[in-house]
């Protein structure tokens, strides 16, 4: 019997808006967060917290800038201009799904506005009639640290209870318009790492709060986020009753750094990032989280009906991203550390890292789709996974060999969950299926493509694509549904 993937498993690959379009002011698009993150050149790309800490100094110096190779992400990898080739690529690779996201201010440029930009709808129709021409669907995450920097300036970010009615106005824009051509929605990508970083994914700035418990403050903004995130699901389903929609979180595998019973109880950290997703997922606040807020005298203003709507509308399905896996102890003095997703971990010294420090652990992708899976009991979708490395285009190509085995290794994992676990995966998009602006470093010399795209950490070059050797051998992967993995 040929060894391969469910019937109907979609595989694909995924980008954000932030990172792939570029065209930052074109199209009567607004500023995000996103257009103000500048690269810090002078700082160690694994230092996580220095390259991503934010002040209203920076918001300001930014908004002055003229120099636009220090904010790369304003040009992305120019998707916004190449968007009909890049698609015409990824059905080339045979692709059943596009993950991608809705920039808010290419919408709304401001977040308030009274009336949608009509250039800015106009373009993502163009998008998805490009996907559908090929018979790709559309995966669209409606926040994807995106938020118009007006509503960081003038409403304090999601911090301000006004923030839902605005998101709920892009929502219900965004779901009637695309209502014939897209099912498949994300609310908030990596809902966990407001915590992690506050500014890209809730708009909030600590030297704007003075006196304000900043925990409280992001806490109370998550909650804004969560009853944000139920009345999406609402307008969704009641737009497009086929439509699925899923939360996303960063999964960030924690392995005990021994067997000490301290060491496997600081594997408990991982409710820190679970204590979003289960309650998107449970519709309501799990009690440890209830306790954490008792314990740290944080105190969140709700107000009537938002526990009962977020109770009323759950996520259909759980996605998240995995890249690598860490290790926790209860005391990591002396303990040697690597960079992981968003943060910096305890190195596990039976595994490799990547040319950025993260971990290269195959098998515990396959840990985390059964700890998904046993918690949560709803289908899983892995929407972001692969390898940032320094690829070298050498005559119109790169040799990725490495890119090809990491992924080979990964979907051998993943087979296992699904056949050997029993777990009920939906599909899997690769991180960055064409190069792009990294979200942590800001560069573009950390490519993730199956695409090259010729440009540097400064935004010269032609953005001319180019087909790695990964990019045929992923066309096979999806031809055969996996079977070619299994062939000798
Ligand atoms: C996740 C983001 C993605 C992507 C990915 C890779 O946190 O959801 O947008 O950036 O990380 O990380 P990086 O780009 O920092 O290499």
């Amino acid at each position: 019997m040929t060894k391969q993937f469910p019937e109907g498993f979609l595989r694909g690959g995924a980008v954000a808006a932030n990172q792939y379009e570029g065209a930052w002011n074109e199209g009567g698009k607004g500023i995000s967060v996103s257009d103000c993150a500048k690269h810090h050149f002078d700082v160690d790309v694994q230092d996580y917290k220095a390259q991503n800490e934010v002040t209203t100094k920076d918001i300001e110096d930014a908004l002055k800038a003229t120099d636009n190779s220090l904010y790369p992400k304003r040009q992305g990898a120019d998707g916004y201009h190449h968007y009909k080739e890049d698609i015409a690529l990824l059905a080339e690779m045979g692709f059943k799904v596009f993950r991608m996201s809705i920039a808010w201010t290419r919408i709304f440029p401001n977040g308030d506005d009274e009336q949608p930009n009509e250039e800015g709808l106009q373009y993502y129709d163009n998008v998805f009639d490009e996907c559908l021409k090929y018979g790709i669907q559309p995966l669209v995450t409606m926040s994807h640290y995106e938020p118009p920097i007006n509503i960081v300036l003038k409403y304090n970010g999601w911090y301000s209870r006004e923030v839902i009615n605005l998101f709920v106005r892009f929502d219900e824009t965004i779901c009637e318009r695309y209502k014939d051509k897209v099912k498949y929605w994300l609310t908030f990508n990596e809902v966990d790492s407001i915590i992690r970083h506050p500014y890209t994914t809730g708009g909030l700035i600590e030297d704007r709060f003075p006196n304000q418990n900043f925990r409280e403050v992001i806490f109370q903004s998550m909650h804004n986020q969560f009853v944000a995130s139920a009345l999406a699901t609402k307008i969704c389903h009641e737009k497009i009753p086929d439509s699925k929609v899923g939360c996303m979180l960063t999964k960030l595998s924690y392995y005990p750094y021994t067997c000490k019973p301290e060491d496997v109880l600081q594997q408990q950290d991982m409710r820190s990032t679970y204590c979003y997703s289960d309650t998107q997922v449970f519709g309501e606040y799990p009690a440890y989280l209830l306790s954490r807020f008792e314990n740290e005298n944080i105190h969140i203003k709700m107000e009537d009906g938002d526990l009962e709507v977020m109770k009323k509308y759950p996520v259909d399905f759980v996605s998240f991203s995995y890249y690598s896996s860490s290790c926790v102890a209860k005391d990591d003095t002396g303990l040697k550390k690597t960079a992981a997703n968003t943060m910096t971990a305890i190195k596990n010294p039976y595994i490799p890292t990547s040319d950025w420090g993260w971990q290269i652990d195959p098998i515990g992708l396959r840990v985390s789709l059964v700890e998904l899976y046993d918690r949560y009991r709803k289908p899983l979708f892995v929407v972001e996974n692969g390898l940032g490395a320094k690829d070298e285009l050498i005559n119109g190509t790169v040799d990725d060999q490495y890119r090809i085995d990491y992924h080979d290794a990964h979907f051998r994992e993943m087979y296992n969950a699904i056949y050997e676990d029993g777990v009920e995966l939906m599909g899997y998009t690769s991180w960055g299926c064409i190069d792009l602006v990294s979200e942590s470093t800001k560069q573009m010399s950390k490519r993730y493509g199956f695409i090259y795209v010729d440009a540097d950490d400064y935004g010269n070059g032609t953005y001319n694509r180019y087909r790695k050797k990964s990019f045929g051998w992923y066309k096979n992967v999806i031809a055969t549904n996996g079977a070619c993995l299994f062939e000798d």
